[in-house]
């Protein structure tokens, strides 16, 4: 552009400065202004609740896009049983979507519902202005502001409140997505989908039971016992999975609200093929694990090849499975085995001997004294539940429910209800091969357990007096029969 520049100074035949001229003008257009960008007429922007995201853009002009954004203080399940008071911009964590296009003027309305306790406003990270919009709409209970900006770039931006305590606001569940496309806007894909990472914070450890208090000291030590997309431990497997068929294109907003922690974003079995790094111009390609700051976003877009259960995590793992960051993308169609032969061949390979591992056992482990008599119940449960949260906790989970597809529920499971002595010996011997739980297959491996008779015993009363079980009391003398074959 230079050298066309100066070859122009140097031209003294118009004509040809005039052929310069029109040439820079095009250049202009491609980059033009984003503050100049002229609005044609009003529209009213659709707002969603996770997963799911407003229509394209498409080439639409840029225009005055009216926002209403009303704040609910409301009570939602984290997990089964644990109930936990969420803030919410539009009754829903993270909040509703907003779409628009770079050049939009957005009019924005906060209203703070009259049964809310706190003021509260909004930051928006795609405003250009003081606090991102946070010192013009600060709002009370029953009242309502407006202010109005221009979406100066385009990108994928997170927004949240920025009322003090800013944190616990955050943790509370006010954060949300806000995507600005650029003109024309972003190719198309055949299912997006909006998806939010989040810590949560709660008096109670991971799994206790009740309405569940924000704990600002664990915050403020980041020390979670929740971490989960959109809002809650399920609210993205199961029956509310996303869906796709073979051969589409997904494209997924991710974003994450903290307050602390970082985001390792990766989709088992899928590799993206495409990642806006934090949510801006520049694309990855061929990316296995995305990092998405707190208060950040990515656009990852990938095609699905094969059907099955595609899980989304954290892949800072314990998080995906002791603290909920995990969802699940299912895919359905035709297997194709040119990508994926699934198993091709079974076999057992056996150098000790046995077809179940053991865990090394610790030699230094002083052995429990075997008590001839049986302790009193409640003494069995608590001294079960000491076990339970040493050894079977970490694939049985806090409260017994399991893993879907991987670890069988112990909570409400008829398989052990139905026979006593046959979970003992699981419990002994370990398990492979296929058994169905309530209705769901699963064919894994359960490695044996080195635990005493009585530990035995103890774990097996706490498991059955637990989470709807039938209240068995398994004696020690039980476990010895099952171990002699009885
Ligand atoms: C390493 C993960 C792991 C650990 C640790 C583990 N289990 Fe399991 N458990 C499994 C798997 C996997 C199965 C299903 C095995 C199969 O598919 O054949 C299972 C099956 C069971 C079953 C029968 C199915 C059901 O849901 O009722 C019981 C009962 C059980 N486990 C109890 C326990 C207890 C009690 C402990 C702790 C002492 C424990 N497990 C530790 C993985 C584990
Ligand atoms: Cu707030």
């Amino acid at each position: 552009m230079k050298i066309i520049k100066t070859v122009c100074l140097l031209t003294i035949a118009s004509i040809l400065l005039i052929s310069c001229g029109s040439k820079s003008d095009k250049k202009e257009i491609a980059s033009v202004d984003p503050t100049t960008i002229y609005i044609k007429g009003t529209m009213d922007a659709e707002l969603t609740a996770p997963p799911f995201v407003p229509a394209p853009v498409g080439n639409r002009s840029a225009k005055k896009l009216i926002v209403n954004m009303e704040i609910l203080e409301e009570e939602g399940t984290m997990t089964d049983g644990v109930k936990y008071v969420y803030w919410t911009f539009g009754g829903s964590v993270p909040g509703s979507f907003i779409r628009t296009r770079v050049g939009d003027e957005v009019e924005f309305t906060l209203s703070n519902h009259p049964d809310n306790k706190l003021p509260h406003n909004i930051d928006l990270h795609a405003v250009t202005g003081p606090g991102g919009g946070a010192t013009s709409s600060f709002v009370a209970p029953g009242h309502k502001k407006t202010f109005s900006f221009k979406t100066l770039n385009p990108g994928l931006y997170v927004y949240h409140c920025a009322t003090a305590p800013v944190g616990m606001h955050i943790a509370n569940g006010m954060y949300g997505l806000i995507l600005v496309e650029p003109e024309g806007g972003l190719p198309k894909v055949d299912k997006e989908y909006y998806i939010m990472q989040g810590d949560f914070y709660t008096k109670g450890a991971n799994g206790e039971k009740g309405l569940q208090p924000f704990d600002m000291n664990k915050a403020v030590k980041e020390d979670a016992d929740y971490v989960v997309f959109n809002g809650s431990v399920d609210a993205l497997t199961g029956d509310n999975a996303i869906t796709a068929n073979v051969g589409e294109t997904v494209r997924l907003y991710v974003g994450n609200g903290g307050p602390n922690l970082t985001s390792s974003f990766h989709v088992i079995g899928e590799i993206f093929d495409n990642v806006h790094i934090e949510g801006g111009d520049m694309i990855n390609k061929n990316v296995q694990t995305t990092s998405i700051p707190a208060g950040g976003a990515a656009i990852v877009d990938f095609k699905v090849d094969v059907p099955g259960t595609f899980i989304i995590v954290d892949h800072a793992i314990f998080r995906a499975f002791n603290k909920g960051a995990l969802g699940m993308l299912k895919v359905t169609g035709e297997e194709k085995k040119r990508v994926y032969s699934g198993v091709k061949q079974e076999g057992i390979y056996n150098p000790e001997g046995g077809t179940i591992q053991t865990m090394p056992e610790d030699k230094n482990k002083k052995k429990v004294v075997v008590h001839s008599g049986e302790k009193p119940l409640a003494k069995k449960i608590a001294d079960g539940k000491q076990v339970y949260m040493k050894t079977c906790f970490a694939c049985h989970q806090a409260e017994g429910q399991g893993i879907p597809n991987a670890f069988p529920p112990l909570a409400n499971s008829d398989y052990l209800n139905a026979d006593v002595k046959r979970a003992v010996g699981i419990i002994l011997n370990g398990k492979t091969g296929e058994i169905t739980v309530n209705g769901k297959k699963y064919n894994s491996v359960m490695t044996k357990q080195t635990l005493s008779d009585e530990e035995v015993a103890d774990v097996m009363t706490y498991v059955y007096n637990s989470w709807g079980n039938n209240k068995t009391n398994v004696k020690i003398s039980t476990v010895q029969e099952v171990k002699n074959g009885h």
